[in-house]
């Protein structure tokens, strides 16, 4: 019999202009589905077009196995979005602008919002390390306050570092739920004895 295909959705997420579209689309094996439109105000100092529903992606890792990539608006008004395509996945990549102090408060506000209301297994990406004025990873993981969270550099613009990093969060969240799974029998057998 033929393995059933498992599908697991991602999330991708961060501050405006961290590469989250770009990402989406460069892994993605499939056609993608975006939603950018002119940008406005002060992010149309930033970049000419901004996500304002989602990105979607689809990248095949094998026969058995797809990763659904969901990537979400950057600005704060439509955080509404963010909790929306949160719903069913395994894990977050959260990517944040290494040359921008603006992306790095941005990315402190959108982590502690996901903490609080999303509370999934998180990865963050570091783009633009390639640029001048970007922190160094040290730098950025003392300023982020991201205690235990994985921090690692990545190119939104190529597909095999960006890949990394989705596996990376995709074995993150396995041991999550392993572990998880490992305390709740533990919980069941005590009821035993
Ligand atoms: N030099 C360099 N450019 C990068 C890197 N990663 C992403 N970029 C560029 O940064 C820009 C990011 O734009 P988007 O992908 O639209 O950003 P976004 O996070 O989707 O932004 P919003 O939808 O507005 O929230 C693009 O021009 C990318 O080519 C990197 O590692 N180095
Ligand atoms: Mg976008």
């Amino acid at each position: 019999m033929e393995d059933a295909k498992q599908i697991v959705k991602l999330v991708i997420t961060g501050p405006v202009n961290a590469g989250k579209t770009t990402m989406v689309q460069n892994l993605s094996d499939s056609q993608v589905t975006a939603t950018d439109v002119s940008a406005t105000d002060h992010v149309s100092q930033l970049k000419s077009m901004t996500t304002v529903g989602l990105d979607f992606g689809i990248l095949k890792i094998d026969e058995t196995l797809e990763l659904h990539l969901f990537g979400t608006p950057g600005q704060s008004r439509f955080n509404f979005m963010w909790n929306i395509l949160s719903k069913g996945a395994i894990g977050a990549i959260f990517l944040v602008d290494s040359t921008s102090d603006d992306s790095l408060v941005e990315m402190t506000k959108m982590f502690e919002y996901f903490q609080k209301h999303v509370d999934l297994p998180v990865v963050v990406g570091a783009t633009k390390q390639d640029l001048p004025g970007a922190k160094s990873i040290e730098e950025l993981k003392s300023l982020l306050n991201l205690g235990d969270t994985m921090i690692i550099p990545v190119d939104a613009r190529k597909k095999e570092e960006s890949k990394i990093l989705a596996l990376t969060l995709l074995g993150n969240a396995l041991v999550d739920a392993q572990e998880e799974d490992e305390e709740y029998e533990d919980e069941d057998y005590e009821d035993l004895f």
